[in-house]
């Protein structure tokens, strides 16, 4: 990958923009029309809380993510200070492994600038409805044979340090991903459940259905599995229910995540419990909002994209992200 600025920072949270050209971007409003997503997929999302088959990655460009991939599973002293959260097996099981980071976007050049990806940011912008920025993105490699669950959850629920809730995650995967190597499922609809408690990400897959309803519990059946080629992209609401199974099978199941927010959410720290599993996010006081070279903004409404913005197809953001989990995250 060919690096376009000249001194590149040990610490890529220092340029606020691509620093390769892995992924060209739109140089006008013409350039970002391939990218928009229809009438009908913006309706799936707000009545489902999810869409999926979304093309976002090459060939070539899965190819040097998964290369990367390798530096950050072998990351030396210094580039392991600039993880959020690092966990080479993170799995509750002694028989398998699963692979967990936050914060690759920091340390390699191709994962840094996936976060510029045009087919992402223009997606996640429709979903959202509004300018955003990066929360933060996540590794979840399962490697062949043993590799573990992601338990049964929502996002928002490990989230809740930030306010009010307006975030999307988009999951990509470097691997073709199906039901032998443990993809992703859904749950159509389980975005509209409210916020339910932590019941824990890599041990027990349905610990969850303990703190669900006898109506949720049979709705929870009625799961659908995310199965994509690699370098395609499904996108869920911060209240979706979805979890991943174990990897039996003879291939890799590698996965990287970008979760995005609307801008100007704030930091809700101090109503927080879990004050451990954030020892290395960058500060955060309370109150203030989330706008440091951490957390960059993604896209905004320029004005060289004025019309084609009132034209593209967006979200009900306030009946999709209703400010009540605002106050429920202060409880
Ligand atoms: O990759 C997985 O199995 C889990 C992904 C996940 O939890 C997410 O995308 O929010
Ligand atoms: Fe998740």
């Amino acid at each position: 990958m060919k690096i376009q600025v000249s001194t590149l920072s040990f610490d890529l949270a220092d340029h606020g923009g691509p620093v390769g050209d892995l992924f060209p971007q739109p140089l006008s409003a013409k350039d970002w029309e391939p990218y928009i997503l229809s009438e009908a997929q913006v309706r799936d999302f707000q009545e489902n809380g999810y869409i999926s088959g979304i093309p976002l990655l090459s060939a070539n460009q899965v190819d040097v993510l998964n290369k990367e991939l390798e530096q950050l599973q072998t990351p030396g002293e210094k580039e392991k200070e600039l993880f959020f959260h690092y966990e080479s097996n993170e799995s509750e099981d002694p028989d398998k492994v699963l692979f967990h980071a936050i914060g690759g976007w920091r340390i390699t050049p191709g994962f840094h600038d996936l976060i510029w990806s045009p087919a992402y940011r223009m997606a996640a912008y429709q979903l959202l409805g509004v300018p955003f920025r990066l929360f933060h993105d996540q590794l979840f490699c399962k490697p062949a044979r043993h590799g573990g669950v992601v338990a049964w959850h929502q996002d928002f629920s490990y989230w809740t340090f930030t306010k009010p809730m307006h975030h999307l995650t988009c999951w990509i995967g470097l691997d073709d991903a199906n039901t032998e190597n443990g993809c992703l499922y859904y749950v159509p609809g389980s975005h509209q459940w409210g916020l339910l408690p932590i019941t824990g990400l890599t041990g027990d897959m349905d610990a969850v259905r303990g703190v669900l309803s006898e109506e949720q519990v049979r709705i929870f059946d009625k799961k659908v599995a995310n199965e994509l080629p690699r370098g395609y992209a499904s996108f869920h609401h911060p209240l979706m229910m979805h979890g991943s199974y174990a990897n039996y099978s003879e291939r890799p199941r590698r996965a990287i995540v970008l979760n995005a927010m609307a801008d100007g959410t704030l930091s809700n720290i101090n109503n927080y419990e879990r004050l451990e599993a954030l020892r290395h996010f960058p500060p955060m006081p309370h109150d203030v909002a989330l706008t440091s070279r951490h957390f960059p903004l993604l896209f905004k409404e320029s004005s060289e994209l004025e019309s084609l913005l009132r034209a593209v197809p967006k979200v009900d953001a306030a009946t999709l992200y209703p400010c009540k989990y605002n106050v429920l995250s202060s409880r």
